[in-house]
């Protein structure tokens, strides 16, 4: 049995990580996933500068997910660039991934090319949920600034670059931000990070339960599953075989994570149950995807990888 994958020339020993945010802040965080079953590490999205993030409480668990508006508490890009420069030749069989979220499009091209620049062999993820034009929404949902950046940013950079997508939900959607990522030799695309602007509220207290943004927060867990299984299938469908797909939402079981690969995810990221559990979930879900395997009668991941049945 074996819970092995690739992404082009990238091997893991596990197919399960953190998704980035959760457990990713310090190197401390960081060598703790390195230190489990995981079998990679991605940092929290970086910005040129350190950042503090939005006043506190600004994360909250519920029993069937969480919310979140972190505002992008960050060491600073040195910092994170610092750890993946020390870290690449300590654990070559547990591939890094640096993310990086500018705040506008400037600082996305200033953090890449400084990426190119350096020694750096991992993987770099552009988290395309950020601002960019005051009174537009995320790049992620402006489909004109989607490929502009990336445009630009493959004018020079050529190293194996992710694009963290936010989810889609209308057909006509995914069909158009697929022909704008199939212009582009991505490595991967990473679907879902939240579902934008939930509302969670406690009726007891009748309030809203984070600080930032009058409650309004990214939603995880439970709830976004449908929605990050369907993403993975609609960019496995359209997108080119040569760019992966990297299956981000409501993992918290090994069933969940057999329904990810089913749908065609190659490497699997944990953020809400993570959070809750810490890194003994990575042991617990890749035991329970071996069971579910087993039980199967298949023995690795690339015998059902984006064999989903439709009727
Ligand atoms: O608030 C965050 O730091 C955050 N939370 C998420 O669920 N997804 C993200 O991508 C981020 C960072 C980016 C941004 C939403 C603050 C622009």
């Amino acid at each position: 049995m074996s819970l092995k994958t690739t992404i082009n020339q990238f091997t893991f020993e596990n197919c399960l990580m953190n998704a980035s945010g959760v457990h990713c802040l310090t190197s401390t965080d960081m060598l703790d996933v390195l230190n489990s079953d995981a079998g990679a590490v991605i940092t929290k999205s970086a910005t040129p500068q350190e950042r503090a993030g939005n006043p506190s409480p600004r994360y909250f668990d519920v029993p069937l997910g969480s919310i979140n508006s972190m505002g992008l508490p960050n060491n600073g890009f040195d910092y994170y660039l610092e750890f993946v420069l020390g870290q690449q030749d300590k654990t070559p069989e547990k591939p890094l991934f640096f993310s990086v979220a500018g705040m506008s499009f400037n600082e996305n091209i200033d953090m890449l090319t400084k990426i190119q620049e350096s020694t750096y062999t991992g993987l770099t993820e552009l988290n395309l949920s950020c601002p960019n034009l005051p009174g537009k929404p995320q790049v992620g949902y402006d489909f004109e600034q989607t490929e502009l950046i990336l445009t630009e940013v493959f004018s020079f950079f050529t190293k194996p670059l992710g694009v963290k997508l936010p989810p889609y939900f209308d057909i006509v959607h995914f069909e158009q931000m697929a022909d704008i990522l199939n212009k582009f030799p991505l490595t991967y695309v990473n679907s879902i990070n939240s579902i934008g602007n939930g509302l969670y509220i406690d009726i007891d207290a009748e309030s809203v339960v984070i600080k930032p943004k009058n409650g309004f927060g990214g939603l995880g867990g439970d709830y976004v599953k449908p929605t990050a299984l369907a993403n993975v299938r609609a960019f496995r469908t359209l997108l080119k075989p040569e760019i992966a797909i990297v299956g981000t939402g409501g993992i918290k079981s090994g069933q969940d994570a057999f329904e990810h690969i089913l749908c065609g995810a190659s490497m699997l990221q944990i953020g809400t149950q993570l959070q809750k559990e810490g890194t003994a979930a990575f042991e617990r879900i890749s035991r329970e995807l071996a069971e579910v395997m087993a039980e199967k009668g298949y023995q690795t991941l690339d015998e059902f990888r984006g064999k989903l049945k439709t009727i």
